[in-house]
């Protein structure tokens, strides 16, 4: 079988804005909940924050080099709301928005498609008044900081995403406390996660207003679970957990309103009614607004019946595989086979096209002796998700494309700096950038639309 992509597919690579610009005063810039999390003492392994990161905010032209360098025919980034909206609220800051309309631009002038993701976790602090994604209110919020992008950008963009993964925003901000804004309460993570997809239907509704060629997709982490045996509790769990992460995003997000058997999970969780907070209409106000849907895959969850109790709200927990399946520097286990049923069960049960938005690895690869960086582990994981990409492409799945996490290493949240998930090795110390031998291949993938039968040799550009 050809290992050759439609045309039209979409090379990328995708960053956020938190985690690779730096500048955080720039521009009049407000303070964002990362501002915040990341000084609390502890809260990040290294102490860390995002204060200089990649230093991209002042770099962007050397970034979007890189793109063109690399052949992308895509780039994803976030716009840090905070740059537009400095107080969430009220005056729209231009500077911020001057900056990202030069970036579409360079992009553009490049040849590149911008995909543009509206909140990918920088919400400005001052919401946090309202309790953040927490509070009912930041829907609207969202809503009028959409409208302030869309103003300048809808013009040029086509592609957007809504919202960076749901899921992870309640479970490590609001039900774990681990990420920002650091709440670690399992009512608030249920309010969380509606009004993130809420702020999805606002968002969506503003964006295709503004273009009729807006196509917008929310970014969903979507984490395939196994049962740890085929016993039918094992099996039942496995289930449980794939409301929990996925179904309760797909099904909102993409017609079929919250599945019945998680609103039931939840509301003995939260020891009361799901419909408390999800009012009449708003399934309708999330549903229906998908163009696509974004894949974000890094690996799959194996599962298995467990007694709920005060640390576990659900009757399941994840356990580690026992199957022999490579792992990244960071333990995650790598499954390319998950991806491809994944993008195949999207197309089967919801009939929408799909993005991966995000697919990578932690791998600590540095530059060597001769000042390259051999990464072959992120090579042969990138080469094996991809066919995965295009095994499901040839199963019927619309996959519109391949964005790859990340085109930089970056700040990785919570875990500082230490796990490099970039094509790109960045030096923090200079900021200075080099492509790693996995974005030397994938730059000629993406040249030719066509996987190689096996590991190439790389040679470096030039
Ligand atoms: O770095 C993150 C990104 O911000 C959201 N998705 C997962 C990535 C790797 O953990």
């Amino acid at each position: 079988m050809s290992t050759t992509f439609p045309d039209g597919f979409l090379w990328g690579a995708a960053t956020s804005a938190y985690q690779t610009e730096g500048s955080l005063t720039a521009d009049g810039r407000g303070r964002s909940v990362w501002d915040d999390f990341t000084a609390r003492p502890g809260a990040v392994e290294g102490g860390g924050d995002g204060s200089i990161a990649c230093d991209s905010y002042r770099r962007w032209a050397d970034d979007v080099q890189l793109v063109a360098d690399l052949h992308l025919g895509a780039y994803r980034f976030s716009v840090g709301w905070s740059r537009v909206l400095p107080t969430g609220r009220g005056p729209v800051e231009q500077r911020g928005l001057d900056h990202y309309e030069r970036l579409v631009d360079a992009l553009l002038e490049r040849g590149a498609t911008p995909v543009v993701t509206l909140n990918h976790w920088d919400m400005p602090s001052e919401l946090m008044r309202d309790g953040g994604w927490a509070g009912r209110s930041t829907v609207d919020a969202f809503g009028e900081y959409a409208s302030a992008v869309a103003d300048r950008l809808a013009d040029r963009v086509t592609w957007w995403i809504t919202q960076n993964e749901p899921w992870i925003v309640s479970l490590l901000g609001y039900q774990l406390g681990l990420h920002a804004p650091g709440v670690a309460d399992l009512d608030a993570a249920f309010r969380a996660a509606h009004h993130v997809l809420l702020g999805h239907g606002r968002a969506a509704d503003v964006l295709h207003a503004a273009s009729g060629r807006a196509q917008v997709g929310a970014a969903l982490s979507l984490f395939p679970c196994d049962p740890a045996t085929d016993a039918p509790e094992d099996r039942a769990a496995a289930w449980g957990s794939d409301g929990y992460v996925n179904r309760w995003y797909l099904d909102a997000l993409l017609g079929q309103g919250y599945p019945a058997d998680m609103r039931a999970h939840w509301e003995r969780a939260l020891g009361h009614g799901v419909d408390d907070v999800v009012r009449e209409g708003d399934e309708p106000a999330i549903a229906g607004r998908s163009d696509f849907v974004g894949v974000n895959y890094y690996t799959r969850r194996v599962v298995a019946a467990a007694p709920v109790g005060p640390d576990r709200a659900f009757p399941w927990r994840v356990v580690t595989a026992t199957d022999d399946n490579p792992r990244s520097d960071e333990g995650w286990e790598i499954v390319p086979d998950a991806l491809r049923d994944l993008l195949v069960r999207i197309e089967r049960e919801y009939g929408v096209p799909s993005m991966v938005t995000e697919n990578g690895g932690v791998f600590g690869d540095g530059p060597t002796h001769d000042g390259r960086v051999h990464d072959v582990r992120r090579t042969e994981l990138l080469l094996g998700h991809l066919r995965a990409v295009h095994h499901a492409i040839g199963a019927g799945a619309r996959v519109l494309g391949y964005l790859h996490w990340s085109l930089l290493d970056n700040f990785e949240w919570a875990l500082g700096y230490r796990p490099r998930f970039g094509l790109v090795h960045v030096d923090y110390p200079t900021g200075r950038r080099t492509v790693k031998d996995s974005g030397l291949l994938y730059a000629e993938i993406a040249r030719t639309g066509t996987l190689p039968d096996r590991l190439p040799a790389i040679t470096p550009f030039g």
